[in-house]
């Protein structure tokens, strides 16, 4: 078995998912290059965009004050990987002869994805060996290269015209166009297209969206001689005299321009074996820091290999303030928005492993602020608010339960600016970035909340992560990382420090009050979810039938709010985040309390119950959660993954590997992990970056060890299988 390739004969919707080239910029999604050679199922043909993005405005049936007025949606474009053939003018088609082989893979060492058709001509029993590879740069973000090769395999001469489409609609439309899927086709969504011809081999074709200023060129180039066909296609002739034929597609995708980009001709010009080799040098190089080699599983290995590529498929090479969506460029679900999903559990990977691309993940909350800011004034109150979901920073929910209400969001992200300071110590990024996010989060926090006379700091009214509970006071999860950050703020730096923010004495004061009186609701080790949450009614999991999953989807969200029944884990999460701050024995009462009411209907939630359960030794159920987060696409276990992979579960298996079963977890001054290893297992390499130095470990069932280290940065004791990193690097 391969452990670094995805492989399939059969196309599906899910498939497509899968296979998925994307760079954090650009996401190309396409199993059916030559639609005229598709059988089975349709799927997807479409290109993402990140950050290319229209407006809906939100209609309300009752519409109240400060309610989001508008929607964003990342727009799906045509992917621009479409081909005809015709081979002597003989249509390369199902009607003139048949594909007889099909093999579709991704391969995670080159970020190429390879498409291969062997078809044969019914009259002349012609075999044709048609290979497409296709990736998005991760070094050139802009870029998607294609290049399709064709072979004649039992014939030697013979012509085939190619023709190529600067967009999908006109091949795409004529054969497989399916209604279903109507929403691929750009007239409907984009005002105009424009063709342009900006230098004789390259043609642009600029988009613009209909309700937004947003506007998007794509400027394509053709490696081989041929002709630019008036509605934007290109054609070549070719002969197979001279082998096979070889034709390079390249296409650069310009944000906001109508113009070709000073860099894109150089780019478009680039060979596609300069481009293949500039892909997996720089896939070698995300490889040598953050593989993770497990013998003894390859299961669990091809799992933690294809989220760790996801994450970095969906943020990888941009520069730009793009974040990560939920589905990340793999499909439409979620509409491209942004989710807390990114601070908790995409985030970890990448700050454990890259913490470069972690910093431009808080770049792009810092540049969220203004709206935060001005959306927490539209409600009334001081600070930052910052939205649930988005693209651009607005707030694009209208169910204000499940999102506005959220206000964890705000300690979310002040939970990796601290976390990613830790790890890292850039003193630069804290003292120009993150002290802001900390300050007018805190702000907001205390604007928000109030202090009761018998309960302490409140925050009424909030919605905690499980959304099948909304709108309750104190949820232990909010008021636990709210209480982290005010903390952490207060203990780490000093009223006169964040002068420069105008905080004055007196709020300084109020910072440290509302930490130390923070109100949760308790009963023994028992926490309460929220002040409420306990005197409900229980619901049983087991009575519920189980076509009734995912419960949203057959109860009217007022019968879930009243019972204890959650989506997903919530104050586990709390104890996931913040091991240090309970004991074991408050973990084992919360996890046998919460877990039997937990449906597990969000793909948020198996990981999060995986590291618990691995804290408390409960490892069959450890690695039964970890199975299930890092299948979630590749077994399709929410049923969705034709709608795009969940980015989530993808972060949410490399904190379950380093957090669950490495037992990693950090403090001011150290980095500790108590690794254990699966039945099966025989040995778990893998690397952590901590302040500049990478470690690499190694577990196997005797002996643990730490390589990288500088002088005596490292404490093993083999006894008690525990391992401490201090970092004595001063920055
Ligand atoms: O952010 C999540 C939320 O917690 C559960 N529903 C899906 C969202 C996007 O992944």
């Amino acid at each position: 078995m391969d452990l670094w390739t995805l492989s399939a004969t059969q196309p599906t919707r899910e498939l497509a998912s899968r296979l998925t080239v994307s760079n954090g910029l650009i996401g190309v999604k396409d199993l059916t290059e030559i639609p005229q050679l598709q059988a089975g199922p349709v799927t997807d043909t479409v290109a993402y965009v990140n950050g290319f993005y229209d407006y809906e405005p939100i209609q309300y049936g009752e519409a109240q004050f400060g309610f989001p007025q508008r929607n964003q949606t990342m727009i799906p474009l045509p992917a621009p990987t479409q081909l005809q053939l015709w081979l002597d003018d003989m249509a390369v088609d199902l009607i003139q002869g048949q594909v007889i082989d099909q093999h579709y893979a991704l391969d995670m060492r080159t970020g190429q994805f390879t498409h291969t058709l062997i078809w044969e001509a019914t009259a002349t029993g012609q075999q044709l060996k048609i290979k497409i590879d296709r990736l998005t740069s991760l070094h050139t973000a802009a870029l998607m290269g294609q290049q399709l090769t064709v072979e004649a395999l039992n014939f030697k001469t013979g012509k085939l015209r190619v023709v190529a489409g600067l967009h999908a609609t006109a091949t795409a439309k004529s054969t497989a166009f399916d209604p279903r899927l109507a929403h691929y086709d750009p007239h409907d969504i984009l005002d105009q297209q424009d063709v342009s011809q900006p230098t004789p081999d390259i043609r642009g074709l600029t988009l613009n969206a209909l309700h937004s200023d947003q506007q998007l060129s794509l400027f394509v180039h053709y490696d081989q001689p041929g002709q630019w066909v008036d509605d934007g296609n290109w054609t070549g002739e070719f002969t197979f005299d001279q082998g096979q034929v070889e034709l390079t597609k390249t296409v650069w995708f310009a944000l906001g321009t109508a113009t070709l980009p000073e860099a894109a001709t150089a780019g478009l010009t680039t060979s596609f074996a300069t481009l293949a080799e500039t892909q997996t040098t720089d896939l070698q190089q995300f490889w040598a820091t953050s593989d993770i080699k497990i013998s003894g599983d390859e299961v669990s290995q091809l799992g933690i290999r294809f989220s760790q590529f996801g994450l970095l498929q969906a943020l990888g090479g941009h520069q730009g303030s793009h974040g990560i969506a939920a589905k990340g460029l793999t499909g439409s679900g979620y509409n491209g928005h942004y989710f807390w999903d990114t601070e908790i559990y995409e985030a970890p990977f990448f700050y454990w492993n890259h913490p470069d691309l972690a910093r431009r993940l808080l770049l792009v909350r810092y540049h969220q602020l203004p709206h935060a800011k001005t959306y927490a004034q539209s409600l009334g109150l001081a600070g930052a608010l910052f939205p649930w979901r988005t693209i651009n920073g607005e707030e694009s929910s209208a169910y204000f339960p499940a999102s506005t209400a959220a206000i964890h969001i705000d300690a979310d992200v002040a939970y990796l600016v601290i976390r990613y300071f830790q790890i890292t110590h850039d003193a630069a990024f804290m003292r120009d970035y993150g002290l802001e996010i900390l300050i007018e989060t805190s702000r907001f926090y205390l604007d928000y909340g109030n202090f009761d006379a018998q309960k302490g700091f409140v925050l009424n009214t909030v919605t905690g992560p499980d959304e099948y509970t909304a709108l309750v006071n104190n949820n232990a999860y909010t008021n636990y990382l709210v209480q982290f950050e005010l903390r952490y703020l207060t203990d780490h730096y000093d009223q006169r420090t964040v002068g420069h923010f105008k905080v004055s004495n007196q709020e300084w004061a109020r910072f440290k009050k509302a930490a130390d009186e923070m109100y949760f609701e308790t009963q023994g080790d028992l926490i309460a979810q929220d002040d409420s949450f306990l005197s409900k009614k229980r619901l049983d999991l087991s009575r519920i039938p189980r076509d009734q999953f995912p419960l949203l989807t057959h109860y009217h969200p007022l019968v879930l709010y009243r019972l204890q029944v959650l989506k997903q884990a919530d104050l586990i999460l709390a104890m996931v985040l913040l091991p240090e701050q309970f004991t074991d024995q408050q973990v084992q009462t919360n996890y046998d309390y919460y877990e039997p009411i937990t449906t597990h209907d969000s793909s948020l939630s198996p990981a999060i119950y995986a590291i618990a359960a691995a804290r408390l030794g409960k490892y069959a159920g450890a690695i039964d959660f970890f199975k299930r987060t890092i299948n979630t696409d590749l077994e399709n276990l929410q049923g969705n993954t034709a709608d795009g992979l969940h980015l989530a579960a993808m972060g949410g298996s490399w904190i379950t590997f380093a957090w669950g079963l490495m037992g990693l977890e950090i403090d001011d001054q150290h980095a500790t992990l108590h690794p254990y290893l699966p039945t099966g297992w025989t040995q778990c390499a893998f690397k952590l970056q901590y302040r500049g130095t990478v470690y690499a470990i190694t577990v196997t069932p005797a002996d643990l060890t730490v390589t990288g280290a500088v002088g005596d940065e490292v404490t093993i004791d083999q006894a008690s299988r525990t391992i401490q990193i201090q970092a004595t690097k001063q920055f």
